[in-house]
């Protein structure tokens, strides 16, 4: 008889901590209720042609005023926990230092956090999810000044950690300080909207702002990491990390050793640009040879200050991509490692089905390897996958009864979920949560509301009446499966 005790399966640890999660800007609406001012998404979505359909996040699915609603739909699903945002415009309207307090705003996610553990929901609280305080922008610049934006995030930080740091257990400094570095201050098409590509004069080298704002992100990271360890820490017992995107990379041509180096570099470019000065104090060498002293450097103290800072890897991944090398030296705008990012190989073979997102193709095994590589790379960190889903192709052409039946996305979830149980089970590598994207279908940024990534429909045109899909109905199922009981 074959003794299965010593074989590797997929599985997950019995106290796994699965959920749904979103961001502010993305649900709430009200956003000039109690207080709260503008953001700098409510100022882009102003902006014509910014956002495909032309709308905002003013009403979006109406979370502020449906908490109730929400938190009844995810003890529906049963999930254990919950990932949102906080919208800083609410907590401190003008945004820095000396400017005051919002008490309603502030209160309103405390009473939030209150309403989730009463329903046995664990909150996982994310501090910034990109809607900076449009006052900040305005009166110096936001990420862009060092000084002045890494003091105001750890005021802010602390003015959260000292209301409601003893409920909340896990927080998330940043979500995805790439999208805000490179879609807001390279490409443009998040806000502030600013390019690379404006200016090498006398008022500075456009070519050099998503890297400053890259770094200022990381010392706000570590300023808001300092304080809660000195200060909150011992008295409430929680942990702290960052949300890092990043998505798996296959050689566009397997067998060309500039394509497999490549894949690298990209991830170096993604992930490294963030993961390696907070687990080794320093950027990758890949990037400071492309990028020369475009890249800032770290002072001995700032090096110190950084390194170490996360008590576990908060993950948001989406896909795979091939990738091939380019031959000509780099353009002093490219923020990708100097490749060309593609969804077929050479051979016209495609990585994944399409969905409504031209950058999003699934193939579940990438999902596997990324954990593989992070957990390799980053010497077997504590992982929360903080997103992972997907959209459709033609999702919002369709009516509501064919939307709630998303066998798609019940596919995806089932493969991806499948393919994290076997990185853990069967390569070890340690996760302890998954967040899947989106509870709601939701304002998907420059996309509007055209994308859904909810598992639950929402109807904009019926007052924002929430129908759960299918997906979402089946991921108490899917992970039950594997779930270890003992
Ligand atoms: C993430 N890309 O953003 C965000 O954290 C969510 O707010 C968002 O709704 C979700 O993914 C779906 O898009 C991304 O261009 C935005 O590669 C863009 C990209 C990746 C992630």
């Amino acid at each position: 008889i074959l003794s299965t005790t010593s074989m590797p399966e997929a599985s997950l640890p019995k106290d796994f901590l699965w959920g749904f999660a979103t961001a502010s800007y993305q649900i709430e609406g009200a956003v000039h209720a109690d207080g709260r001012l503008d953001s700098i998404w409510d100022t882009f979505c102003r902006i014509p042609g910014k956002i495909a359909d032309g709308s905002s996040g003013e009403v979006a699915c109406d979370s502020y005023n449906r908490t109730g609603e929400d938190i009844a739909l995810l003890k529906e699903l049963g999930a254990k926990a919950y990932r949102f945002s906080l919208s800083w415009s609410r907590i401190i309207p003008l945004g820095g230092r000396n400017d005051p307090v919002n008490q309603p705003g502030l209160d309103f996610y405390v009473k939030f956090v209150d309403d989730l553990l009463a329903a046995d929901i664990v909150p996982m609280v994310t501090l910034f999810h990109w809607d900076l305080p449009d006052a900040l922008d305005k009166r110096y610049g936001g990420l862009l000044n060092k000084e002045e934006f890494t003091e105001d995030f750890v005021h802010y930080a602390r003015t959260v950690f000292e209301a409601m740091g003893g409920r909340v257990k896990h927080w998330i400094t940043l979500n995805e300080p790439w999208c805000s570095a490179v879609l807001g201050y390279n490409i443009g098409v998040f806000a502030p909207g600013r390019t690379s590509d404006r200016s090498k004069s006398a008022e500075g080298d456009s070519s050099r702002e998503c890297w400053i704002a890259g770094h200022n992100m990381l010392l706000a990271h570590a300023g808001a990491v300092k304080v809660y360890r000195e200060e909150f820490k011992e008295r409430d017992g929680g942990e702290i990390g960052i949300t890092l995107n990043g998505d798996w990379n296959e050689p566009w041509d397997a067998s060309d050793p500039a394509d497999i180096e490549a894949c690298e570099r990209r991830l170096e470019f993604i992930i490294g640009w963030f993961a390696d000065p907070i687990y080794f104090g320093h950027y990758p060498a890949s990037m400071k040879q492309q990028l020369g002293d475009r890249l800032p450097d770290f002072t001995p103290e700032e090096a110190e200050l950084i390194k170490g800072t996360n008590d576990f890897y908060g993950m948001n991944h989406y896909c795979t991509n091939y990738i091939r090398h380019r031959s000509d030296p780099a353009d002093a705008n490219d923020f990708g490692g100097n490749v060309d990012v593609l969804q077929e190989n050479k051979a016209g073979e495609a990585i994944g089905p399409p969905t409504q997102a031209p950058w999003l193709r699934p193939y579940a095994q990438g999902f596997r390897k990324l954990l593989k590589w992070i957990s390799d790379r980053y010497g077997r960190p504590k992982i929360y996958v903080t997103e992972n889903g997907t959209c459709i192709l033609g999702e919002n052409d369709k009516s509501r009864d064919e939307i709630l039946e998303d066998e798609f996305r019940v596919w995806y979830f089932r493969t991806y979920v499948q393919a994290m149980a076997e990185a853990v089970g069967v390569d070890g590598v340690d996760v302890r949560g998954y967040l899947a994207w989106s509870l709601l279908d939701n304002f998907e940024w420059a996309d509007g509301y055209e994308t859904r990534f909810g598992v639950t429909y929402v109807d904009y045109e019926g007052g924002q009446k929430r129908y759960p899909k299918k997906s979402a109905k089946v991921m108490g199922e899917i992970f039950g499966e594997l779930i270890k009981k003992d």
